[in-house]
């Protein structure tokens, strides 16, 4: 039997950051996070209240954001991609953690000819155990390290498999999940181009659940 979100919480090892989202995945039975790929802050305030039950985590692509309203721009300071980041994540580190920061590294990518494979991939895993200090876990299609201190997250899903027409390619929840040995779906336009937010979101956050209850030999 695989070791629940709630027993890998409570691994000794565990990032803190790792073992809160865990803790909010169990609590909250989800592993759903929405990805709020919006343009305007109105939406992205309606999405976060809306949703923010069903969700484990709210992924922001703030660089999009258009504050038109009120007449300003908007200056997205990304604290850690700003700085001098040669070394990463080592140089992230320093900065991130003293403010009980954690981070995702890209392992592998959802869109059709990714070049995120292979060696890539498996030196990926490398940096995140020799900084698993500050590194929580992965954006990856599926289960790349055995080692239960590590998160993975996975985008391209949708209730139907498919793609889109810029190279996107979606998997199912359940593939996620259940085959994949993945621990948190990322979901957009799922959600987002559905006409009720709330009801597809609880859908996903179904599926998802559901997935996981079966993968960890639990039947709830
Ligand atoms: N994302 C991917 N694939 C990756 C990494 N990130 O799709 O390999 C991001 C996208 C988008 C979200 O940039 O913000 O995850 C997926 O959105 P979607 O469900 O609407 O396709």
């Amino acid at each position: 039997r695989i070791l629940s979100y709630a027993d890998r919480a409570e691994l000794p090892k565990i990032h803190p950051l790792a073992s809160k989202l865990l803790k909010i995945m169990e609590e909250k039975k989800s592993n759903l996070c929405v990805s709020a790929d919006v343009t305007s802050n109105k939406e992205l305030l309606q999405l976060a209240e809306s949703l923010g039950p069903k969700i484990c985590m709210l992924k922001t692509h703030c660089d999009i954001l258009k504050v038109e309203e009120k007449h300003f721009l908007l200056l997205n300071n990304t604290t850690f991609s700003s700085l001098k980041t040669a070394k990463q994540p080592d140089g992230l580190s320093a900065v991130g953690k003293p403010l009980g920061r954690g981070c995702l590294l890209i392992a592998q990518m959802s869109s059709q000819g990714s070049l995120a494979t292979g060696e890539y991939t498996q030196a990926v895993v490398k940096m995140a155990e020799e900084n698993s200090d500050f590194v929580i876990g992965f954006i990856c299609g599926s289960k790349i390290t055995e080692k239960p201190e590590f998160l993975h997250m996975t985008p391209g899903v949708q209730i139907k498999a498919g793609g889109d027409l810029m190279g996107q390619q979606y998997t199912t929840p359940e593939d996620v999940i259940y085959n994949k040995g993945s621990d948190v779906i990322i979901v957009g336009r799922g959600i987002l181009e559905a006409s009720d937010w709330l009801e597809a979101a609880e859908s996903y956050r179904k599926s998802g659940w559901d997935a996981y209850k079966r993968r960890s030999g639990q039947s709830d």
